[in-house]
């Protein structure tokens, strides 16, 4: 056998076996000739073991489908026995009750819900209860402990200020070829942190931290220990806006760093459609963030 060959041999390879194991999710955009700006965003996916058998379940946002893992490289469509339907763009897991059973919370356009995992197999929304409804479009967030009491708390990337009365035509009005509208044409909105009071209900803390001083057009969210002071922070993606990097002070107050630690805007000093995930990328207690590394424009924080 040739160097070569034999170099080819040890390749890694992937067989694609998702219509086999009946991941045969599609996602719809939902595309109209109105070029609605929600159309142009899709949805991310969530990976957990829901129901603590061991292996890991597959969430689909846009309209949602839950994949429960069977073993065997099988999956079954459990969506309706769950009580997960409905559609949203983003999904983050995490157990914000600690009660050992992963909950999910979904982001959408103007519609966020926190179902919360009952550990019998399905889900109960608790929405209201916990506090966290929203009448903004968000497209992402992250759980995190960023006040360090054992519980956690929520954060949520917000997009832009959009409601379906905009009606803006763009694109070449002479031939009547109608484009989405760039997202330039749109106010950036905050983003919200919500604090875990430990009884099912969560606080808005978003302006008393900081957070809410910042207005972009917020994607995903990513969060890290990034200077290693036994504080989590925040660092989120914006869309044709410098990103913010929110550096926990303690105390519940936030301060955003972003130009100072250089994640602000890429080499070149222009800012980016920073669409997908952010991650944080080396070990992120040895120093501050030195880069980003966009994920594909489709992908949601999950
Ligand atoms: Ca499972
Ligand atoms: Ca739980
Ligand atoms: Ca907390
Ligand atoms: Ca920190």
């Amino acid at each position: 056998m040739s160097f070569l060959l034999w170099l080819a041999s040890l390749a890694i390879r992937f067989e694609d076996v998702a219509p086999k194991a009946g991941l045969t999710f599609t996602l719809e955009n939902g595309a109209t000739s109105a070029k609605h700006l929600p159309e142009t965003m899709a949805g991310g996916v969530a990976t957990f073991d829901y129901d603590g058998d061991g292996r890991t379940d597959i969430f689909f946002t846009n309209r949602h489908r839950l994949l429960r893992n069977t073993g065997g490289l099988r999956f079954e469509d459990v969506t309706e026995k769950a009580g997960l339907s409905g559609s949203s763009m983003a999904a983050i897991a995490g157990d914000f009750d600690n009660d050992g059973h992963t909950d999910l919370f979904v982001a959408g356009v103007r519609h966020n819900v926190l179902y919360r995992n009952r550990g019998d197999g399905g889900f109960d929304d608790v929405t209201v209860k916990a506090g966290i409804g929203s009448a903004e479009w968000s497209v992402g967030g992250a759980w995190l402990d960023f006040d360090n009491d054992g519980w956690l708390d929520l954060f949520v990337s917000n997009y832009v200020d959009w409601t379906p009365a905009f009606d803006q035509f763009c694109g070449d009005v002479g031939h009547n070829i109608r484009v989405y509208c760039h997202p330039k044409l749109f106010k950036g909105t905050a983003n919200r942190l919500y604090r875990n009071l430990g009884n099912g209900g969560f606080e808005d803390v978003s302006a008393q931290s900081g957070i809410a001083g910042h207005v972009g057009k917020g994607m995903a969210a990513a969060v890290a220990d990034y200077d290693g002071d036994g504080l989590a922070d925040v660092f989120v993606t914006n869309d044709k806006l410098p990103n913010f990097l929110f550096h926990n002070l303690g105390k519940g107050r936030f301060e955003e760093v972003a130009f100072a630690a250089g994640v602000a805007l890429v080499d070149t000093g222009t800012e980016m459609s920073a669409m997908g995930d952010g991650n944080l990328l080396g070990p992120p207690s040895v120093g501050p963030v030195r880069a980003i590394k966009p994920a594909s424009p489709c992908a949601m924080m999950s």
